[in-house]
């Protein structure tokens, strides 16, 4: 059993602001909105919201272009409500989360202001610059540049800055300990105003091989997966960086936790990160899970051959097991980043819904839920180019040589999917705003909203909450050993949770074909998301079994 913390206990709420409540009616969701709908997500169980960035911002990556980190955009209300949120979260018994972005600034940020105005300037050296007497710069790609280029030129100082996402997002210098010191300032203001922990935004991509090593093709494929966020997630002083921010800052607030987004690590590295004796960070999650299907070389296209559920099993069970003596993780569906979790991994209905929340509650690991999922919230399944109003969905049709292929991708793939207003009830908009949405309401909203699942004992919202209880109910849930039966299946996956006396098993018909299965038959049922229990297990059918 591993030394408990409240952050291996909790079941964590994702809460994209801007597309959950509108309260001042812009078309975008606000902290008053987050405010007003507090006791909803009380009323789910879970125990702390992990909110994504909320600060001043230049607006081209929603959010993820900071300008200025001690702040709260005006977009999304002010610095008082969100101290207001971390005071009734917490008198209700919860927890806040936030997500802050250290990798990069937006290029509006002050700092970078002042750092593209001269190579003399004191905040030139906040940045990664390649002078142009140095000829032309290493290839380097951007995720979210036109040209899919990680370099882009500035006049005033003779030279190129590094930008891994789009040029409106330079890459901080992270080699400068004047830099750093600012960052450790910025994180203690805020866990100085009660936040429970922070979200560290593409942490693993902050430091940079200063020898620039080649990036070729050949590299890429043989050492990296053919997947470029590899390569940016191996810089020489990772490590130190992050010892040296745990011991100038999270190490002072023991109670809160850093949580990494951390693409490009393995399971034979992760433990580097998040083992107790490093003390560099608490939960590492990665990116195996949400890239079965895709083909390797992170141009968010999918492999025609499509994936199989043994892979899918090989993948959660290795990041559950290689937790069995150190380290702790957390396990995700979807989030702002993914397409809805029930049309990437189910098929829209509500029984492939509730099965998939049976996995994320019964796994060994800290799940997180984003907004909407718990009613079974769907893809919108755009059509054209300008529906979306992702960078990264444009910036890659802009770049992509088979545009139809790419576009029907997106409709399973695109990150738009999930930021979707939530669908509150069957009002106009959804209840969400009363002005035009920043992105269209889902039409389904008229059937699938919150007030229709409420009523409904059989909704997937009402499932969640019964399978949230369970966790809380059962730590076998929680602490329990996982260890997987029947590897080789094609479409089951059945699991069992051991602790102490206390064993629980999980059988999850991950297809929507019927399957058979005798041993479902012995034992306490403790979930199902059918009414009956047969030998035959009916499409997407889960049951979690006492003993
Ligand atoms: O590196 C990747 C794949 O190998 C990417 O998935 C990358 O890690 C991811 O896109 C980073 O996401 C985060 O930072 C982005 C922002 O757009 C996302 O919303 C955020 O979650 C840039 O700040
Ligand atoms: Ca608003």
């Amino acid at each position: 059993m591993p030394m408990p913390s409240w952050w291996k206990e909790a079941i964590i709420y994702q809460v994209y602001p801007r597309s959950f409540k509108d309260c001042n009616e812009d078309g975008i969701g606000d902290l008053r909105g987050v405010l007003e709908q507090l006791e909803y997500i009380r009323s789910l169980g879970v125990d702390a919201i992990y909110l994504n960035p909320i600060y001043p911002s230049s607006g081209h990556d929603n959010g993820y272009d900071i300008t200025d980190f001690c702040a709260v955009d005006p977009v999304f209300g002010t610095i008082g409500q969100l101290e207001e949120l971390i005071r009734r979260l917490h008198a209700m018994g919860m927890r806040l989360i936030q997500d802050l972005v250290i990798n990069h600034t937006s290029d509006e940020h002050e700092w970078f202001k002042q750092a593209q105005t001269s190579r003399d300037n004191p905040y030139y050296n906040y940045y990664i610059w390649w002078p142009a007497e140095n000829g032309k710069p290493v290839n380097r790609r951007g995720f979210f540049d036109p040209a899919c280029e990680a370099w882009r030129y500035n006049t005033a100082t003779d030279s190129w800055y590094l930008h891994y996402f789009s040029p409106h997002q330079p890459d901080l210098n992270w080699d400068n300990p004047v830099m750093r010191q600012d960052i450790y300032r910025i994180l203690r203001w805020w866990l100085e105003k009660g936040i429970d922990g922070l979200r560290f935004d593409a942490l693993t991509f902050i430091s940079k091989d200063k020898h620039w090593p080649e990036m070729t093709e050949e590299i890429l494929k043989d050492k990296y997966q053919g997947d470029w966020g590899h390569f940016y997630a191996n810089g020489p002083c990772l490590h130190d960086f992050l010892r040296e921010m745990h011991e100038e800052v999270m190490a002072h607030y023991p109670d809160a936790v850093a949580i990494a987004e951390a693409s490009g690590v393995g399971t034979d590295r992760v433990l580097d990160f998040v083992a107790d004796d490093r003390k560099e960070l608490n939960l590492l999650y990665h990116f195996d899970g949400m890239s079965i299907g895709f083909l390797p070389d992170g141009f968010k296209r999918l492999d025609p051959a499509g994936y199989s559920r043994r892979e899918w099993k090989e993948v959660y069970s290795r990041w559950s097991d290689v937790f069995r003596q150190r380290g702790w993780g957390p396990i995700y569906l979807g989030n702002h980043d993914q397409a809805r979790m029930v049309s990437r991994w189910g098929d829209d209905s509500p029984e492939s819904a509730k099965l998939l929340f049976t996995f994320l509650l019964t796994m060994r690991a800290t799940p997180f839920i984003f907004q909407g999922d718990e009613l079974g919230m769907t893809n919108i399944y755009f059509t054209r180019i300008e529906e979306y109003k992702d960078i990264e969905t444009r910036q890659m049709y802009g770049i992509a040589e088979d545009k139809e292929g790419f576009l029907a991708d997106q409709r399973i793939v695109a990150r738009d999917n999930s930021r979707t207003p939530f669908q509150w009830d069957a009002s106009p908009q959804a209840c969400f705003t009363t002005a035009k949405p920043w992105i269209r309401v889902n039409k389904n909203y008229k059937t699938l909203n919150r007030e229709a699942e409420e009523k409904d004992p059989n909704s997937v919202l009402n499932y969640v909450r019964r399978l949230i209880r369970l966790r809380k109910e059962n730590p076998v849930l929680t602490y329990g050993d996982y260890r997987l039966l029947l590897p080789e299946h094609p479409a089951l996956y059945v699991y069992q949770r051991r602790l102490g006396k206390d064993l629980v098993t999980v059988v999850l018909n991950f297809s929507a074909e019927e399957q058979v299965y005798p041993e479902v038959l012995q034992g306490r049922i403790l979930c199902n998301n059918y009414e009956n229990r047969e030998a035959r297990l009916k499409p997407w059918q889960a049951v979690v079994i006492d003993g």
